[in-house]
This record gives C-alpha cells, structure tokens and sequence, in this order.
C-alpha cells in the first residue's frame, strides 16, 4: 500500500533533512500529551537519512487533519492554501479546512469543531500571537497533536504544540533594512522612511519591523517617520499611503518598506496618484516575493522584495504523517529564503510559483 510520505517529493526529504542538520537538537518532546497521541517518539535514524522505511508509515487514509487558516487577505495567502490543499491531496490526508476570516474567534471555533470530530492532527495559522493557551489546553486534553504553521504563537509552555514551521521574520526585515542601507549608501542626508506595517499583532508584523528597526538604529540619518497598519491588503496599502501623502511636501519619504507586497503594490498606486514615480521617488522594499510583486520590479516600479515562502503544504503534510508514525520533529523548521532586486527580477519572474 502507498503511503503519505511515499507519495511526498522526493526533494521534500532532502528539505527536511536540511532543517534537521540545521536545527538537530532543538526536538521536544517534553509533551506528555503529544506523547499520548505519538507513541515512542524516538528520533528515526531513517528520517535523519531521508529514507523512511514504509511500513512503519500511517496509511495515508487514516489520517485527517484539521486545518485553521487565517484568512485569505493576500496573495500569500492564497499561495498559502492552495499548497496545503494540493499537498493534502498529494499525500491523500484527508483536508478539514476553515477559513477564519482575521478572526481569532473563529479560529477557536474551527478548532473545537475539529476537536469534536477526532482529527487526527490539528494545524493552525495563528492570526495574532497572543491568547492562544487556553484553547491549546483543550487540544491537549483530547489528545490531538499540535502544528503551528506560517505564524507563532506566544506561549510559555512550548510543549502545547509539536513544531512550528515557518519563516524567519525577523530575519526579513533584517534583509529588508540591509537593501535600505545600501541602496542610500551614497546619501548622509537626513533620509525618511515610512512603514507599512502588517495585520496588528501578528507574528511577521512585530518581527519583521523589529528587524528592521534592529539595523537602522546604526544609522541616525534613516529615520522611520510614518508608520501605521495596513493589514496586509492591497486596499490598505493603498489608503495607507495616501494619508501618508497627504502630509506637506517636505515630510514625504523617499523609502517605504512594506511588510508584504500586496500592500506596496496598493502603495504604487497611492504614489502614482500623489504625482509621484515609485521606485525612484520613493525607493520601496517589501515583504513576500509574489509573482505580482515580481512584475512589479520588471516594471521598475518595485525596487526589493524580500522572499517569503508561503508553499508549506507538503512540509505540513510531511511533518503530520511524521508525527503519526510516532517520530520527534525539530521544534522549529526554518523555510530557507532569499532577497531579490530589480536587476534579478527579470530573469526570476518566469520561475515564481506564487
Ligand atoms: O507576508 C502576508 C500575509 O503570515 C507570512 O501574511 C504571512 C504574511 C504574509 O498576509 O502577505
């Protein structure tokens, strides 16, 4: 018989093995309860190889997961869902799936209901990164092994979920501010730079502006001197930045970094309506790396993009077929990315898978 991680792509493996090296040692299994559910979860000599012996394998139709998006605010977003759907079906998972719509209610409620009917594995994309124990306990009372995907969750007892795949955001806005930093090398100017900031509360938010802030404190002549949400949509980049541009001449930026790329693609438009060019005028980096955001760059009208990969579905499914199969997963499993200019944009936009 098939089985889940037989039907995954063989680079998917490899992919994990990379993180394992990467993050060996940073495995838990300090949860009595993900213990319950996941028999001797002694790490398998034959995952750190990358070669699973399929008999010890869940059948792939035994397994149902439970999943609780987030939302389907942006292009990432639907990147996003789209890959965990295919991955699911891919790995024949069977998919519960809810759309919460920016709610952390909803989120709770999907839950429950996946509680209710047993799944086997439950995921979830954390909206904001705070107020998540309480219904991590009722998980863990039933039983049910936890992934947290794509965002954090902050909890002091990190043994309440098994793993947390996604990236590294504060590494993005570090990546983000490096390019800021270089690409106004040559001006000691007082330079203004206003910020885009993503849904409040949220994991990549906080971090990204924390890492970029982290860098620009080395340099006293780039100031961030507007800065306010825009929920990672387009419509709110775009009204966002209009009230920025509404503020006298002499306070206009001459950089934006924005959290995610559909609210710059919102903001290019708020420029081109303040009479201004983006991407000269206004030099602008943002967050994601969408094929959108890439036609942008060709377009001249992008200078940046920071990548951010949103295709997580098959490590999802590898992660909770691993965890059925009774294996340790690393804590933290890190996608690996990259930053991308105008100069590279064009040979990289046929390439882009989202
Ligand atoms: O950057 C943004 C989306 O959580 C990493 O959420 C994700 C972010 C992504 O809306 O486009």
């Amino acid at each position: 018989m098939r089985t889940v991680l037989k039907r995954l792509p063989l680079r998917l493996h490899s992919c994990l093995l990379v993180f394992l090296v990467l993050l060996g040692g940073c495995s838990d299994s300090a949860n009595p309860n993900v213990q319950q559910a996941v028999p001797s979860p002694d790490r398998s000599p034959a995952l750190l190889s990358g070669l699973l012996p399929s008999e010890e394998v869940v059948p792939a139709k035994q397994l149902v997961l439970g999943f609780s998006q987030l939302g389907s605010e942006s292009a990432w977003r639907e990147a996003n869902t789209a890959s965990i759907r295919e991955a699911a079906e891919e790995a024949g998972i069977t998919l519960r799936l809810g759309n919460a719509e920016q709610d952390q209610q909803k989120q709770f409620e999907a839950i429950r209901s996946f509680i209710r009917d047993k799944v086997d594995v439950i995921a979830v994309a954390p909206v904001v990164q705070t107020g998540w124990e309480p219904i991590l306990l009722e998980i863990r009372q039933a039983g049910i092994p936890v992934i947290i995907v794509d965002r954090s969750v902050n909890v002091e007892d990190s043994s309440l979920y098994v793993t947390f795949i996604g990236s590294d955001f504060y590494q993005e806005g570090v990546k983000a501010a490096k390019y800021v930093i270089d690409k106004m090398r040559h001006h000691p100017e007082a330079i203004r730079i206003a910020e885009l900031q993503g849904t409040v509360g949220s994991t990549p938010s906080i971090d990204r502006g924390r890492g970029f802030r982290k860098l620009m404190e080395e340099r006293p002549n780039l100031r961030i001197t507007m800065s306010a949400p825009a929920d990672f949509t387009q419509s709110g980049g775009r009204e966002v930045m209009r009230t920025f541009l509404q503020q006298p001449e002499e306070k206009w930026p001459r950089v934006l970094f924005s959290h995610n790329d559909d609210m710059a693609i919102g903001a290019v438009e708020a420029i081109r309506e303040a009479g201004l060019v983006p991407g000269k005028d206004i030099i602008i980096v943002s967050v994601d790396g969408t094929r959108r955001a890439f036609e942008q760059m060709v377009a001249g009208n992008i200078n940046a993009v920071v990548e951010c990969n949103p295709l997580l579905g098959p490590l999802l499914m590898q992660a909770a077929a691993e965890i059925m199969a009774g294996r340790t997963l690393p804590k933290r499993m890190v996608t690996p990315e990259d930053i991308y200019t105008q100069e590279l944009a064009a040979m990289e936009v046929a390439n882009r898978k989202y």
